[in-house]
């Protein structure tokens, strides 16, 4: 037994030398101090040996399974050791490799409509106001001539919000257009006033490729004395001149807003057919990008404003039509719909 225990430990010493990784030292582990194993074996066929016999066979066999065991022990501390220094060295940072550029956000195509808007106007003298996109019925329909019941109130379909003022008997909706600003902010101002008012409208309509749920608008008020339909006219033919170039054509037409007396609506001619007629506007030739008008005389009683002193006009335009028009974007559902295919060809801009 003397003879076979010290073949095995030589044996055992050489494999474990040739193990690397913690899978083969494992089977090697069940190999030499498993319950199958030879040492194990001797172990429990000491008993059967004599007295003489079993001391010295006994005490090599203990000295052969703890050489084993530390054997083992410091294997495994090897491997771990090496296994980590690999791990690391393949996470080490390089610091001699070029950074990653990070992306940095940029303006959405509507936002530079929007700015450029409210630049137009600031330089010929309006003031920038906003309020909020959450309204009362009151300042979004009734105080523009809209009552309850009104056929008129069909021209915006509603998002109505799930609460209700009962003491007052108010319902809160999403503001269908910028036009509530107009009595919001009289309520505070006094005559003479030049306002314009951005923001985002929302509607409950179905989409296509000139209409959006939600969309953004720039209102614009100026009330003052002998203000006339020529001042409304010179304004907004103004700002297509500035927006569109001189070269583009716009449209004034005749149309019916209950909070205006007369009312206008004002087209530009569509660039993509160049007036011919097509998908986008319909085949028309024009897309409309602005309904405005001469305050209604019971709005400005409203506002405080006397009509036998005052007049003043009012106009809201769509901005998404602006940079639609201008860059010749066929559909208004790309403006929203994240990709950024589309919203990086407007980086330069
Ligand atoms: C209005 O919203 C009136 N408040 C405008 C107004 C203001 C008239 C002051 C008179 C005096 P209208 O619903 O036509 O009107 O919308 C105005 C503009 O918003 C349209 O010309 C169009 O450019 C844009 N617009 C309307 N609906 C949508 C929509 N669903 N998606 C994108 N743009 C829209």
């Amino acid at each position: 037994m003397i003879d076979k225990l010290s073949q095995l430990k030589t044996v055992a010493e050489t494999e474990l030398n040739a193990v690397t990784d913690t899978r083969r030292l494992e089977e090697w582990r069940v190999r030499y101090l498993g319950k199958k194993s030879a040492i194990m074996q001797a172990l429990r066929e000491l008993s059967s040996l004599s007295l003489e016999e079993r001391r010295k066979a006994g005490a090599l066999a203990n000295e052969v399974k703890d050489a084993f065991e530390s054997s083992y022990k410091q294997k495994l501390e090897g491997i771990k050791q090496a296994e980590l220094e690999l791990a690391t060295a393949a996470k080490a940072l390089d610091v001699t490799l070029p950074g990653q550029p990070e992306s940095l956000g940029r303006l959405h195509p509507t936002t530079q409509a929007m700015r450029e808007v409210c630049q137009v106007f600031t330089s010929l003298g309006f003031e920038t106001v906003e309020g909020p996109e959450v309204e009362w019925d009151y300042y979004n329909f009734e105080a523009l001539n809209i009552p309850k019941g009104h056929p008129a109130r069909d021209m915006w379909a509603t998002l109505w919000v799930d609460f209700a003022d009962p003491e007052k008997q108010r319902s809160m909706l999403m503001r269908t257009h910028t036009s509530p600003m107009q009595i919001r902010t009289m309520e505070k101002r006094r005559p003479p006033v030049r306002l314009i008012m951005p923001g985002k409208t929302y509607r409950y309509e179905a989409t296509d490729v000139r209409h959006e749920w939600m969309f953004h608008q720039v209102e614009g008020l100026a009330i003052d004395k002998n203000i006339t339909m020529a001042d409304l006219k010179g304004t907004l033919f103004e700002f297509a001149r500035r927006m569109f170039g001189a070269d583009r054509k716009a449209r004034f037409r005749c149309d019916y807003f209950p909070f205006v007396e007369p009312g206008v609506e004002v087209a530009i001619d569509c660039f993509i057919c160049k007036g011919q007629g097509c998908r986008l506007c319909s085949g028309s030739g024009w897309i409309e990008i602005l309904g405005a008008g001469m305050v209604h005389p019971d709005v400005l009683r409203r506002m405080d404003c006397d009509p036998a002193v005052y007049s003043g006009f009012a106009f809201g335009m769509g901005v998404e039509r602006i940079p639609m028009l201008r860059y010749g974007i066929e559909d208004i559902r790309h403006f929203y719909g994240n990709d950024l295919r589309f919203l990086k060809q407007f980086w330069g801009f």
